[in-house]
């Protein structure tokens, strides 16, 4: 299915007058408080972030699954999906593929077929989480932190090989998310599962073609209860260091101890010029894979207000890889898709919107009422008439979710892939 620019025209044309009121009414607001509003929707436009090949489907929980129907089926559908979000919303321009749920048959075919849906492909992720089918060793001890060499190198030879698929795309990194660790104490012995650990990680790095990254992600527990090897920023960050000038921290919010400030993490990283990307997602316990900004949309701009502000020191160029990392259990993954990539886009916005200057003075002059009092009053300006002037200018939807409902979008999935179909994946 492909949603026709006419389409998303015709269903904006009632919208477009009560849009251009409310655009017009936070442009004069804004102006008066000195920021640049062409200069937030340009910025705006430029935002694509990636979604997952693996959220496209119901991800359900261990306890079972219900079905949405229409889920797609093979690598094809799940581009296509992706292409109703990027018509839908402007800014789903890439996709993030995980091997080997995601192996095309057809390398040159596929990237005609994502390009004509302006489609990217965004990082690769490897998967030594899993046992395959056809697989010779297992990692039920653990990939490349193994104590069997011989597992350790099938680990390190399946992320070249993530690493071939992924250049052959036009991919420029690599994402590796390790489940190695322990569940019980005394189980592994730390320091050898970390030495281990790099030293695999090395052999990987050494893979990299010259305008590749390796993005480290870490996570605190689950499925290795006890620890795991790559357990938090401090772990993923070393790696990072040690291995070189390609490797970058990924941080997925979900991957953090209760109440951990993520914003300074961040904050920290950037500094340090070793910030890779990000996972998006929300929870309220663990990794819960929820929509991004649905429980905590204000860690979210937190996390952005960092960002904006890291990238006014910034002499780099500010190369970060967005994307989302949710799982969907009760809603349409369409919708909730869409749903995230609003909230991300609008802690962005607001981060933007900050006085900046006003604030360093405060922080200077230690003003704390006055700190807090300017990066509130953004968190609270409504900004969504920006992301849909933003959208308007795409020629994509006023309001994405509403469309997804009046096209039916969902319906003629199902009509044409039928109630039962499984999306590969988690
Ligand atoms: C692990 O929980 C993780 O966040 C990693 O990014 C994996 O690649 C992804 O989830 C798989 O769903
Ligand atoms: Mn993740």
């Amino acid at each position: 299915m492909r949603l026709s620019n006419d389409l998303i025209q015709d269903i904006n044309r009632p919208d477009i007058n009560d849009h251009k009121n409310s655009f017009d009414q936070i442009s004069s607001k804004l102006s008066k408080k000195g920021i640049d509003t062409p200069d937030i929707i340009e910025k705006l436009k430029a935002f694509q972030i990636a979604i997952p090949s693996w959220a496209l489907g119901q991800g359900g929980t261990r306890f079972g699954r219900f079905l949405t129907g229409g889920e797609p089926r093979t690598l094809e559908e799940k581009i296509e999906d992706i292409g109703l979000l990027h018509a839908l919303n402007g800014s789903s321009g890439a996709v993030s593929l995980h091997i080997p749920w995601d192996i095309p048959e057809n390398v040159d075919a596929i990237k005609t077929f994502a390009t004509d849906l302006s489609i990217k492909f965004d990082a690769v992720n490897s998967n030594t989480f899993q046992d395959q089918p056809d697989q010779k060793l297992s990692y039920k001890y653990g990939s490349l932190s193994h104590t069997d060499p011989n597992v350790r190198k099938q680990a390190i030879d399946h992320n070249i090989e993530v690493i071939r698929q992924g250049d052959a795309l036009g991919s420029k990194a690599l994402t590796v998310w390790l489940a190695d660790g322990s569940c019980f104490p005394g189980q592994q012995n730390f320091k050898k599962a970390f030495q281990r650990t790099y030293e695999s990680l090395a052999e990987i790095y050494d893979a990299l073609p010259a305008d590749w990254k390796v993005l480290v992600e870490y996570k605190p527990f689950e499925p290795s209860f006890y620890s795991t090897v790559i357990n938090d920023w401090g772990a993923s960050f070393n790696l990072a260091n040690k291995l070189g000038d390609k490797a970058f921290t990924l941080v997925d919010l979900g991957h953090h101890l209760p109440n951990a400030n993520i914003e300074q993490i961040v904050a920290l990283l950037l500094f340090e010029g070793k910030l890779g990307g990000f996972h998006f997602n929300d929870s309220k316990y663990a990794d819960d894979d929820l929509t991004a900004g649905s429980i905590k949309p204000y860690q979210l701009f937190l996390i952005f207000n960092e960002l904006v502000e890291g990238m006014h020191h910034m002499d780099k160029k500010f190369d970060l890889a967005w994307m989302i990392d949710a799982s969907h259990n009760l809603k349409d993954p369409l919708e909730d898709l869409l749903q995230s990539v609003e909230a991300i886009k609008m802690a962005y916005v607001q981060s933007l919107i900050i006085d900046r200057k006003k604030l360093w003075e405060c922080q200077e002059s230690n003003d704390v009422v006055m700190a807090q009092e300017i990066i509130q009053d953004a968190f609270r300006t409504d900004v969504r008439p920006l992301l849909a002037e933003a959208r308007l200018q795409t020629n994509a939807a006023i309001d994405p979710i509403s469309a997804f409902r009046k096209i039916d979008v969902r319906k003629s999935l199902i009509r044409e892939r039928g109630m039962k179909s499984v999306s590969s994946g988690l």
